[in-house]
């Protein structure tokens, strides 16, 4: 049995049924064996047996009361996963769906992309399984408010700073953030993504598309192209595509779909943006309703999509960006997607390219920018808003965008100089992997076995 299976046999003994964590580690691991291979310090000091367990599990109740009066109850979570670069970081994610497994794959991811910016952050990843569809502004100030109340305990602004993610916004980070203040009695820099009168910073809502789209036009620099006339298609409809398609119409391309949970939206004449961010942003309600503006548009319900995928991935376009969900493009959505002629993947969301069609991906060796890279200009200006709160300062939005754009670059080298150090050059799953795996453990191994 080799190393890989051994652990992974080993996780799903100690940590049952967490299967989208499994996944995540056998990613990493499979890019990492050259590595440990040619170095075998970090297996002679368990590095891999030290990194797939979180340094700290919170798991705790979150009780609330809703607007009929009813008490109900969520699960909370803060895996605070590894503190070996800096304090603990990453986002905060509300949906139905969360458990312990989703909540630690993303933990996971979180170590190497915030390794990967070059800053000093941990990774940490929380949230609750409580499901913000249809909850009226109260029941999610109340839900953030119990949250919180436990949570304070454990964060601070040079312990673990959270953020956003799935179903957490500007609206519950403040919520969250009027609470911790309430119950510490600080002004501290301890959420990100908070609002510009408060201490965010400009650019972190945009950072994170923003960042996906300048990953995807350094890896089509290096193949002496550009993003602009390209056909883009995007999926989600929150946060990150949004700013995904705002910074795509900028460089001229032109993104022709979206999705939510209820759907697909196909625009041949590109997503109208200010329609996109009216009916997703203000007013939180499905994408269908842009056809009663555009009625020319075409809108794929939920129950329509094919059986081995999802409707996005069959438009033709040049250039893809996954930007809703884990394992939202399949093995058959990426044969759809080479077999129209897109060339090019830049991923959003964190991990939302299925194994299989990621190895499709990079033997088919088109340009596949995985999410741990193409998405980590969100928390690197994350730590941007941490720094401009320490310094007491706020940048402008010029300063921060120069800045993330740096950083964009600083990683898309970072991944391919690594890939091509490793002899697979273009392979930025092996570069990601790794260069983010080395900074991590390198600081590890320099602070004792802790
Ligand atoms: P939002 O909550 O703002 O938006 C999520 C979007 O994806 C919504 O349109 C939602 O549909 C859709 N969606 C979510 N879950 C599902 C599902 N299971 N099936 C179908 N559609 C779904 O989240 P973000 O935009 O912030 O996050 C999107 C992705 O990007 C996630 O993978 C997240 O982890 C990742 N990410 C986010 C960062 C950030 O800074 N926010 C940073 C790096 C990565 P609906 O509108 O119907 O709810
Ligand atoms: O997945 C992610 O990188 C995020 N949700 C953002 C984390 C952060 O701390 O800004």
């Amino acid at each position: 049995m080799s190393y890989i299976h051994r652990t992974i046999a080993d996780l799903a003994r100690s940590s049952p049924a967490q299967a989208l964590f499994y996944q995540a580690v056998e990613e990493v691991l499979e890019s990492l064996e050259p590595l440990l291979e040619s170095d075998p310090i970090y297996r002679q000091n368990a590095i891999i047996e030290r990194i797939v367990e979180p340094e700290r599990q919170i798991l705790f109740r979150v009780p609330w009361v809703d607007d009929e009066g009813q008490v109900r109850v969520n699960k909370g979570y803060r895996m605070e996963f590894n503190s070996a670069l800096g304090p603990y970081k990453g986002g905060l994610r509300f949906h139905g769906s969360v458990n312990a497994g989703i909540i630690k794959f993303l933990g996971f991811e979180q170590i190497f992309k915030n390794a990967l910016t070059g800053l000093a952050i941990g990774g940490a990843k929380g949230g609750a399984n409580f499901d913000p569809k249809g909850r009226s502004d109260r029941e999610i100030m109340r839900f953030c408010q119990s949250f919180m109340t436990e949570l304070y305990r454990h964060i601070g602004p040079t312990i673990d700073v959270p953020a956003g993610d799935i179903g957490v916004g500007a609206r519950e980070i403040g919520y969250l953030f009027g609470q911790y203040k309430r119950l510490t009695r600080r002004y501290d820099g301890v959420l990100t993504g908070k609002g510009l009168l408060w201490g965010g910073s400009y650019g972190r809502r945009e950072a994170t598309g923003y960042g996906c789209v300048y990953f995807a036009q350094n890896m089509l620099l290096g193949r002496g192209e550009t993003i602009e006339g390209k056909t883009c298609l995007v999926s989600g409809a929150g946060n990150v595509a949004i700013y995904t398609i705002e910074k795509l119409y900028q460089f001229g391309a032109r993104p022709i779909t979206c999705s939510d949970s209820t759907g697909t939206l196909y625009d041949p004449h590109g997503i109208d943006l200010d329609a996109l961010k009216r009916i997703k942003e203000e007013q939180r309600l499905s994408l269908r309703e842009y056809l009663k503006e555009f009625p020319k548009a075409e809108f794929v319900p939920l129950e329509a999509y094919p059986e081995d995928g999802h409707a996005v991935w069959r438009f033709p376009g040049q250039v893809a960006f996954p930007c809703a969900t884990q394992n939202e493009l399949t093995e058959a959505d990426a044969r759809h997607l080479l077999a129209n002629g897109c060339s090019c993947v830049s991923e959003g969301a964190n991990m939302p390219s299925t194994p299989t069609a990621v190895e499709l991906f990079v033997r088919e060796r088109i340009l596949y920018g995985p999410g741990k890279a193409a998405n980590a200009g969100g928390v690197a200006t994350s730590q941007l808003e941490m720094s401009q709160n320490a310094g007491m300062q706020q940048w402008s939005f010029e300063q921060v965008d120069q800045r993330l754009q740096g950083i964009m670059l600083d990683i898309y080298r970072r991944c391919s100089e690594t890939a091509a150090e490793f002899g697979q050059p273009g392979n930025l799953v092996l570069g990601a992997n790794i260069a983010g795996f080395r900074r991590v453990a390198d600081a590890m191994l320099q602070q004792g076995v802790v």
